[in-house]
């Protein structure tokens, strides 16, 4: 049965960080091009997806830098918000956990379940922090894997031997907000029995139906997915609690549920129904549609890490509403490599979408050509400069770009922009004309059966034929000798032009736009039905007039080594800086802060940056060098209260002694403030 409309979702990304090009690869990327695709061919889709602003990770990185988890999730939701946007990932809505509308639908599917007695209830202990007076969430213990002895793995896994755990499995476990060994402490749950669910999971997973009703076909599902889902089916599904003892998430709304929230895990999921609510309020339609109708094709797109969510605890969701379908397809992706490393966030081994958005200025569609290019769809797979030069260098304008300037070129050049009508065919022109018509066929098959590397591919042999085509027929050598086979010629090239703005819009959508403009084709024009039409630009038509843009600038040597040696260094992503080592009361002690007056100032000779201050500190008049300039002027700082560190040992800067420090405030953009008593104060107080 064909499918009347489709519900494409990508993974949520948690709000607590910005996004790289291995989330790029591995997820979004295939998403957008499925989407795109099936938009071309006029399906009804619906592509979903939103940030997860709930979970352990957002309230830790939250507590590291000083801020409130809002305040964290604001800002990078507004952040991976724009560079999806900007990147061209072309999602229908893109929406938010911590909405009042998802916490809604979480909480309403989680009373259901409730009611129907879906979950049990239990009693257990876990670990609670004394002094924090709090339970300990599993990302907040860590000690030593008990598998493999490694001294840092967390309460929900080892990152160096992959193993899942609980917290009550480490060794020598420590609560990560203290330092301190925390405690065993009785608490109450809502488990989600997903023992109860094996046989009929098992059944779907392996051959698709359920109950003898057939849901998708399984050998189109990846071997890797199945064969994780498997064995963690075959390793014993059991209990796993719903809820968590937490004060940010979704609050459990049954009784009992006090200081609860619900697992990210069950919340996270039904974010894709609360974002269809939201996109069907917002577009008049109806969500249910999307969720309940069986001739809709549910595909959740995502990593590797993300598969049992997908395949086992959603669907386990899913199925125990009622009335809900399960997802067709769970194309998951395996992980992006970086140059010989993997992505870390912690030691800013990434690259940023949003900062290639900023060095490679309106050249998305080079870096989506290389992402799908190297999507680890069946294995890892690794991103380097030298590869993303290469391939744009080498493939993308040498082959594509050089074949549309031609053909653009050639036309205004011969036939004064208007496409001329073809002759007779030889039999080159006709294999040629042959393999374009094949092309969308092969390609649309590709994305079909989520070989997106395939497709891309396929897209690409369709830009080398039009560039071997020209090469061969070299209609610049007989344009004075045989004008009616250079109309041929041309009339054909235009044809797979045309094409190429086809076949390559779902995955490189900037350049196929111009692509049109330049060809001045209609969007209509662009729809996937149109693809192979070897009459697809009429001749008469007349393209666009003068010399044609550059689609692929080159990328130079420099700009690759200024990529490498950005590598590793100190991360730009976040607004704080992460709270520092935890002193003792005697370390702050021992500095002795005071309350000075700013009594003359001038510039350090040869300096933007430095003012000569001399302070009255009330015990005596100093000379201080302040890094200030460019924020105050020498004259309006004269007479201002200020804190000084007095016993900084003394310093030369720039040749004048130092003794002592003024304190500064530091906003997010480098500014600086006096750091100075909000009320008129005596010179001489101290600070602490
Ligand atoms: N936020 C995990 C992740 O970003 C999680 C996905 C939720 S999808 C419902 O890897
Ligand atoms: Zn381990």
């Amino acid at each position: 049965m064909e499918p009347k409309r489709h519900t494409i979702t990508a993974a949520l990304p948690y709000a607590n960080g910005p996004l790289h090009l291995g989330h790029m690869a591995g997820v979004y990327m295939p998403a957008d091009i499925y989407a795109r695709y099936l938009r071309s061919k006029m399906e009804d889709v619906l592509f979903v997806c939103g940030s997860d602003e709930h979970g352990a990770a957002i309230t830790l990185r939250a507590k590291k830098e000083g801020v409130s988890p809002q305040e964290i999730v604001d800002n990078y939701h507004d952040l991976n918000k724009k560079t999806f946007k900007d990147l061209g990932i072309s999602f229908d809505i893109y929406h938010r956990t911590s909405s009042d509308l998802h916490k809604e639908t979480a909480a309403e599917y989680f009373r259901k379940f409730d009611e129907a007695s879906f979950f049990t209830k239990k009693t257990t202990e876990q670990y609670y922090d004394e002094g924090q007076n709090v339970f300990l969430a599993d990302r907040y213990i860590t000690g030593t894997c008990p598998k493999c002895g490694h001294d840092a793995a967390y309460g929900d896994q080892c990152e160096s031997c992959g193993s899942t755990l609980s917290p009550l499995d480490l060794i020598n476990p420590i609560s990560t907000l203290s330092g301190d060994t925390p405690v065993l402490k009785t608490t109450s749950h809502w488990y989600l029995p997903m023992n109860k669910h094996e046989e009929w999971l098992k059944e779907w997973i392996q051959n698709g139906n359920i109950d003898g009703v057939q849901h998708h076909d399984p050998t189109e599902w990846k071997k890797q997915v199945i064969g994780q889902c498997m064995s963690w089916i075959d390793g014993g599904l059991t209990e796993r609690a719903m809820t968590r003892d937490l004060d940010w998430g979704v609050k459990v709304p049954v009784l009992g549920g006090d200081g609860k929230v619900l697992y990210v895990w069950f919340d996270a999921p039904i974010g894709y129904i609360s974002a269809t609510k939201q996109w069907a309020q917002d577009n008049g339609r109806n969500w249910e549609d999307y969720w309940k109708k069986t001739d809709t094709k549910l595909v959740h797109f995502l990593a590797k890490d993300n598969i049992v969510f997908h395949c086992i605890i959603f669907p386990i969701i899913l199925k125990q509403s009622g009335d809900h379908i399960l997802p067709n397809n769970v194309p998951a992706n395996e992980f992006l490599n970086l140059e010989g490393d993997k992505f870390s966030t912690s030691r800013n081994w990434a690259v940023w979408a949003h900062e290639y958005l900023q060095d490679f200025e309106n050249q998305q569609d080079i870096l989506r050509y290389v992402l799908i290019s190297i999507a680890p769809e069946s294995k890892d797979s690794e991103f380097t400069w030298k590869d993303f030069q290469a391939r744009n260098n080498n493939e993308l304008a040498d082959i594509f770009g050089n074949f549309v300037n031609r053909v653009l070129v050639l036309t205004n050049k011969y036939f004064d922009g208007a496409v001329p009508a073809r002759g007779e065919l030889t039999s080159f022109d006709q294999e040629v004309l042959h393999e374009l018509k094949g092309a969308p066929e092969r390609i649309g098959q590709a994305i079909e059966k989520y070989r997106f590397r395939d497709g891309l591919s396929e897209a690409m042999n369709l830009a080398r034929l039009g560039n071997k085509y020209l090469a061969e027929t070299e209609p610049w050598k007989l344009i004075k000798t045989d004008q009616d086979r250079v109309q041929t010629i041309i009339n054909i090239a235009v044809q797979i032009a045309g094409n190429l703005s086809i076949v390559f819009n779902p995955f490189l959508p900037f350049t196929t736009n111009r692509l049109a403009e330049l060809l001045a084709i209609q969007h209509e024009d662009q729809h996937w039905a149109r693809g192979g039409d070897d009459n697809l630009i009429q001749a008469g038509h007349r393209i666009k007039q003068g010399n044609p843009p550059v689609l692929f600038p080159k990328i130079t040597d420099e700009q690759v080594e200024q990529q490498l040696g950005r590598l590793g260094e100190k991360s730009t992503d976040s607004t704080f800086e992460p709270v520092k080592d935890q002193v003792v009361f005697g370390d702050f002690e021992k500095m002795d802060i005071r309350v000075g007056e700013i009594v003359e100032a001038e510039k350090v000779k040869k300096s933007d940056k430095l003012l000569k201050l001399t302070v009255n500190t009330g015990l005596d008049v100093r000379t201080v060098v302040s890094g200030i300039a460019e924020f105050y002027d020498p004259k309006e700082v004269i007479g201002k209260k200020v804190s000084v560190l007095m016993n900084l040992a003394p310093r030369k800067i720039r040749g004048v002694d130092s003794q002592g420090m003024i304190l500064m405030a530091e906003n997010e953009n480098g500014e600086l403030n006096f750091v100075s008593p909000s009320q008129e104060f005596q010179i001489g107080g101290s600070v602490r």
